[in-house]
């Protein structure tokens, strides 16, 4: 499917904005070889090769992504946030999981995985082993993640709406799509929350200069 929103709707973008957890683990960038990672890159370098500006943000899933697969792929990779101030509004957009405050033992292991040396540690193991390793990781997220997923801490967002402007903050991770009104500081500030993609639906949030929209997106891009 999203194969398809590449080869379809995307085309009639000016740039995409993917805000991480395109995969379900990435063990590395030597793993680009792989099939069905081959298949994802190639149709994002057929995107980029038509014209569509690619930009990348990392999620808790594959913050593996490195420059070897931006420069296969043909797209930028974005910090965590990024401010996207664009002519007629500004934006802020993020992964949303380093606002999940109240999740201490996430947070724990958001700070380790994200240093560089236990990233450089991990990516020195043979390729076996990361897949394991990953799989371990996937297997314990869906586990904690079974109790209930982690959401925004409040106050932190305030915050973090005041330090990025008052601008039209768009985040996914938490599996809970809406859209949020939020005063701060007696200013109104919209917080899109990004819904998850299964096999049969997902969605993603259109701009076209004046108007933010959610449109589905569904396999073979039926309308
Ligand atoms: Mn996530």
């Amino acid at each position: 499917m999203f194969l398809g929103f590449l080869a379809g709707r995307v085309r009639r973008a000016d740039a995409l904005y993917i805000l991480g957890d395109l995969f379900e683990a990435w063990i590395g960038d030597d793993d680009l070889d792989d099939p069905y990672n081959a298949r994802i890159v190639s149709a994002l370098r057929a995107a980029a090769d038509a014209g569509v500006r690619i930009a990348f943000m990392h999620g808790n899933r594959d913050f593996l992504i490195g420059e070897r697969f931006a420069a296969a792929a043909g797209i930028r990779l974005l910090a965590d946030p990024h401010d996207l101030l664009l002519p007629e509004w500004s934006f802020v957009l993020a992964h949303g999981d380093a606002l999940c405050l109240d999740d201490n033992g996430y947070m724990a292991f958001r700070a380790r995985v994200r240093s560089p040396e236990w990233q450089r540690r991990m990516l020195a193991r043979p390729r076996w082993l990361r897949r394991i390793i990953a799989r371990y990781f996937r297997w314990r997220s869906r586990n904690m993640a079974r109790a209930v997923y982690a959401d925004l801490n409040p106050a932190a967002t305030d915050d973090f709406l005041r330090d990025h402007a008052y601008a039209t903050f768009i985040h996914g991770h938490t599996h809970r799509p809406a859209t949020h009104d939020h005063i701060v500081d007696g200013i109104h500030v919209e917080r899109w929350v990004l819904a998850d993609w299964h096999e049969d639906r997902g969605e993603c949030l259109a701009w076209d200069g004046e108007t933010l929209t959610r449109e589905a997106v569904l396999p073979e891009n039926r309308p």
